[in-house]
């Protein structure tokens, strides 16, 4: 990495991964860099999951852009920095500030999010700033608007900890939370008697954890949130004496739930449940007072999300259960900056330190405060509506910051035909190649992760910073550096002089105690003093962070006190509707997307190990055997899912955890990665009317076999070729080597000199070619070891590649194993299986096995026998369902 700046004492930072916000530890290492969970920050007091514990792994300088791109031709910063600039400038002279745009990422640092907010807001002029948290957080953020007067979650992680009912909705925690998930496991072992519901069609890991699983109807949870708050006023369950003193709007409220959700049996139909659930979870929720819910995407990403939200809100305004120990709706952040780009609004629908357009003192107030010649005075663009203004040429000039829409956004395809069309497209990430890089027209090398300094949010409102322990490599910048240095050129050098994020990070502290009074809760205003050293040393910390609260906030609005004029808390309405779009004979089945355990969304960094690419080396479709049955699918075969937007060829994986009707596909793969898995490509730009969030859960689809006239892999120890013409291709790296998963359609290759080519000419060449039954198969060894291997057949029935792949590491190969080479199978021992504790690499058939054969009970047996389980913990909820069955419906 050329000028690592070596640290002697372990470096504190944050992880730059999922909102929940770890601190960890970097020390150096010989050739590398140690990461361990920070045993002091609050968030995780030590715990790390699997994607923060592979950190170390992911840095360095492969695959990383390191020099500004114009065009295809590497320039200095001087060059680039000036081209944008002047591109943005001649766009804004010719047809106004709207005709440019800035969409930036919940994965910036606070301070870089500031700048860009200002330099487009308070600067260029217009709001065409949106940011990828419009696809994620802007649900909650305009539901917790409405009905707390501000955009804030209330609670803290304690909360979970201490209730004694924990509901998740739409929420794989397990995999997407997975510290705040550990915490709450370890509360529930504490504390048996809490008890867990989880609200999700499918049965995800985080089940392994539920007393009471509801694998409701999709789009159906304000069917169930106010059929709950009929039962809790029937069963006279709600707090009036709250509801009378801190709250206003509860008979509409009231009126429009028993109008549309009124009996436990209409629920349960509705919501596709059984009746005794339904009550056994209505039962549960007006028992506890101490009811903590959990929620996420399965209701944020909805075209009725909004409503979702505020029906989970009014059920806590009613019971008075907000804001105090063990209780609360809480909104769970997904990236690790999604808060803070709230903070410094970074919505093209917000202004800086939580305030907005609505009130034209705000805008006065943030103009005055920046001195800014061309204060923006409405809202622009939400991020469906940029991208349209895009493709519909009124924005001709794009800049894209640390997201890959590409590949997030819905309607994926069209969005190249958009910026296609688009007449400048500057693009900055870390990384030389994404989706979205390659249809940029200038690049530029953002430093990233262990590079940059500055400050994240966490979903607790917790501030805590990122500190760099290595320098950038080649030319790659901070992303702050490079919005000053564009904003100076455009003519604004002065108010954007910064030399260092502290002193952006100041300027934001003193704005949000501008004329604050205790009017708006986000006030830091306490931190604004910090000088170089207390903001290198600054300790996380839970805003509001104020003169009479200098430790920071655990909670807010315990006190029944609201931000609305009046101090009230709202109780809004909701009359819960059908998805935007139904199924039917053509698209009968429902497609759900969403994350997987080990990879971070379009996998620039979290491909780059191979730790974390084995729990699920390929893009698959989860099908429930009914529907795989009715579509002559069979696991492991390729299926095509198709919408009238688009389509992708993955693996099918059938499992009895979707619910009948529903395909899932994770939203990792991407053009770099795989040869057509970007499910956003499928997913209809349709969006919540009042937050503008795209329905990413709910897509009408088709499935169907797609068999193929040749299957292929191939394992090789140097990184993959470019993959030959082949309708299905996956490239992953795996530990000691790289895979590439291949089928065609057209006529196959001829293999046998393919396979001379791709698998080197040098050591002992194994091969059996029997080209009337469509089979190949080569191996090279080389020095006694397993240098490259293809396997060639007619169908998807190939080998495993767990053991294969495993003979790429450890020792050379003994003899019965080369025998068995070209069998793809070992000879008489066991295969382990696909992994399922990355960190120490155990396989999912080495650990039924173990379980069968020594009868263990509990994951902390399991651990005691093959280590499974007892690095990062992220693999316990899988490990705990191979245990021998335990009821799990309790309730
Ligand atoms: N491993 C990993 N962790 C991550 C990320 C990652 O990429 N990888 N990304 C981070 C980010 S940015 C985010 S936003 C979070 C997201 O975290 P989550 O929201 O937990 O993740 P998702 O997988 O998108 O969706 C959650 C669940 O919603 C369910 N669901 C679908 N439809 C419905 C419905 O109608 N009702 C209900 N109740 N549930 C439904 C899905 O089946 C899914 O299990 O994860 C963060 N953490
Ligand atoms: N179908 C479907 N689509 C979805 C979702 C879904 O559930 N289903 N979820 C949505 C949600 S919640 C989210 S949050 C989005 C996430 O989607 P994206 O934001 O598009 O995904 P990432 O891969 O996190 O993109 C981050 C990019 O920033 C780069 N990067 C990393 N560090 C830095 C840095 O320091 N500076 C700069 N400039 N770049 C950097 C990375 O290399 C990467 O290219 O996806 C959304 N899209
Ligand atoms: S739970 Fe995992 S991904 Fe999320 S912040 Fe912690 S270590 Fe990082
Ligand atoms: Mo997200």
């Amino acid at each position: 990495m050329g000028r690592d700046v070596a640290p002697r004492t372990p470096v504190r930072t944050t992880c730059p991964y999922c909102g929940v916000g770890c601190g960890v530890l970097v020390e150096r290492t010989v050739g590398g860099f140690r990461v361990r969970g920070d045993p002091e920050h609050p968030a995780n007091r030590g715990r790390l999951c699997s994607k923060g514990a592979a950190l170390g792994e992911t840095l360095g300088e492969e695959g990383r852009l390191l020099r500004p791109v114009i065009g295809g031709r590497a320039v200095g910063w001087d060059e680039a920095l000036d081209a944008v600039a002047a591109g943005f400038r001649r766009v804004i002279d010719a047809h106004g500030p709207d005709a440019v745009a800035f969409y930036v990422s919940g994965q910036l640092l606070t301070e870089d999010y500031y700048v860009a907010n200002k330099l487009m807001k308070g600067f260029i002029g217009s709001a065409n700033i949106d940011t990828n948290s419009r696809l994620c957080m802007s649900t909650p953020v305009a539901a917790q608007t409405q009905a707390f007067g501000e955009d804030a979650v209330p609670g803290c992680y304690e909360d979970p900890e201490l209730a004694d009912l924990v509901v998740l909705v739409g929420s794989n925690a397990a995999w997407t939370h997975p510290v705040l998930f550990q915490r709450l496991a370890a509360a529930r072992e504490a504390r048996p008697e809490m008890r867990v519901v989880v609200v999700d069609p499918r049965r995800t890991a985080t089940c392994e954890l539920a007393d009471l699983h509801l694998p409701l109807r999709p789009g159906t949870d304000a069917f169930l949130f106010t059929g709950l708050f009929n039962h809790l006023r029937r069963h006279d369950a709600l707090d009036w004496a709250y509801i009378e003193a801190h709250t206003e709007g509860f008979a509409a409220t009231l009126e429009a739930a028993r109008e549309s959700c009124g009996s436990i049996p209409e629920t349960a139909l509705r919501c596709g449940l059984p009746e005794q659930d339904v009550a056994g979870f209505f039962r549960l929720f007006a028992a506890q007072e101490r009811t903590v819910t959990l929620f996420s995407q399965g209701v944020n990403q909805s075209a009725s999300g909004v409503d979702k939200v505020l029906a989970i809100l009014n059920v806590h305004l009613a019971t008075g259960r907000i804001g105090r120990p063990g209780m609360g709706p809480f909104s769970l952040t997904g990236q690790p900056n999604a808060m803070g780009g709230r903070e410094v609004g970074g919505l093209a629908t917000q202004l800086a330190a939580h305030m907005g357009f609505d009130d034209p003192e705000h805008v006065m107030r943030v103009g005055r405060f920046w001195n800014a010649p061309n204060m923006a005075s409405r809202p622009g663009l939400k991020a469906v509506d940029l991208f349209r203004a895009v493709g519909g040429g009124r924005i001709k000039a794009l800049w894209i910051m640390g997201t890959n829409p590409m590949v997030s956004m819905p309607d994926a395809d069209t969005l190249r035909t958009a910026l296609g069309r688009c007449e400048l497209v500057v693009v900055s990430d870390c990384m030389a190649d994404t989706d979205t890089l390659r249809q940029a027209h200038v690049r530029l090398p953002a430093a990233t992760w262990g590079e940059r300094e500055g400050t994240v949010t966490n979903s607790e409102r917790c501030i805590s910073r990122q500190r760099a322990f290595t320098e950038p490599p080649g030319d790659a910048r901070p992303d702050w550096w490079i919005i000053c240095q564009v904003a100076r050129r455009m003519g604004f050098g002065g108010a954007f002089a910064y030399e260092s994020p502290a002193e952006i990070f100041r300027e934001h502290a003193r704005l949000s105690g501008l004329d604050n009074g205790g009017n708006r809760a986000f006030d830091i205003s306490a931190l604004a003093p910090l000088d170089a050293e207390g903001y290198a040393a600054l300790a996380p910390v839970q805003w509001p962070v104020t003169q009479e609260r200098p430790e920071g906030t655990a909670r807010l609005f315990g006190d029944g006190r609201f931000r609305h004029p009046g101090a009230r808390g709202r109780l809004l309405p909701v009359v819960p509707g059908l998805p935007a779009t139904a199924t039917d004979g053509q698209w009968p089945l429902v497609l759900n997307t969403g994350r997987t355990r080990d990879q971070w969304h379009t996998m620039t960094r979290t491909a780059r190990t191979a730790r974390l690419t084995t729990h699920l080396p390929e893009p698959v479709a989860e099908i429930h055997p009914d529907d795989a049955r009715a579509a002559g699918l069979a696991d492991g075969m390729l299926v095509r899912v198709e919408s009238p937007r688009g389509h992708v060829l993955v693996r099918a994986r059938v499992s009895r955890a979707q619910r009948p009707g529903s395909v899932f596909v994770p939203i990792h793969w991407n053009d770099c990665h795989a040869g057509s898995a970007r499910v956003g490509a499928l997913v209809a730009p349709i969006t919540d009317p009042v937050s503008g969030q795209p329905e990413f859960k709910h897509t009408p689809v088709a499935i169907r076999p797609w068999p193929g006239r040749w299957h292929a892999f191939l394992l090789t120890g140097e990184p993959v070729p470019a993959p030959p013409e082949a309708d299905y291709w996956v490239r992953t790296r795996a530990a000691g080597h790289w895979r590439l998963e291949l089928a065609g359609r057209s006529e196959a290759p001829d293999w046998h000199d393919w396979g001379r080519r791709q698998l080197g000419r040098v050591g002992e060449w194994l091969e059996f070619d029997d080209p009337g039954g469509g089979t190949y198969r080569a191996a090279r060894v080389v020095a006694g070891r397993l240098r490259a291997a293809l396997f060639v057949g007619p169908d998807h029935t190939l080998p495993p590649r767990d053991w294969l792949g495993g003979l790429f590491v450890g020792a050379a190969l003994p003899e019965a194993a080369r025998a068995a080479l070209l069998a793809g199978r070992p000879a008489g021992g066991a295969e382990s299986g696909p992994t399922v504790c990355a960190c120490f690499g155990v396989g999912l058939n080495t650990l039924k096995e173990t379980i069968r054969l020594r009868q263990l009970g509990s994951v902390e047996a399991v651990g005691a026998a093959l280590q499974a389980g007892t690095g990062c913990g992220s693999c316990l909820p899988e490990i705990r369902a191979l245990l021998p069955a335990q009821s799990t419906q309790n309730v």
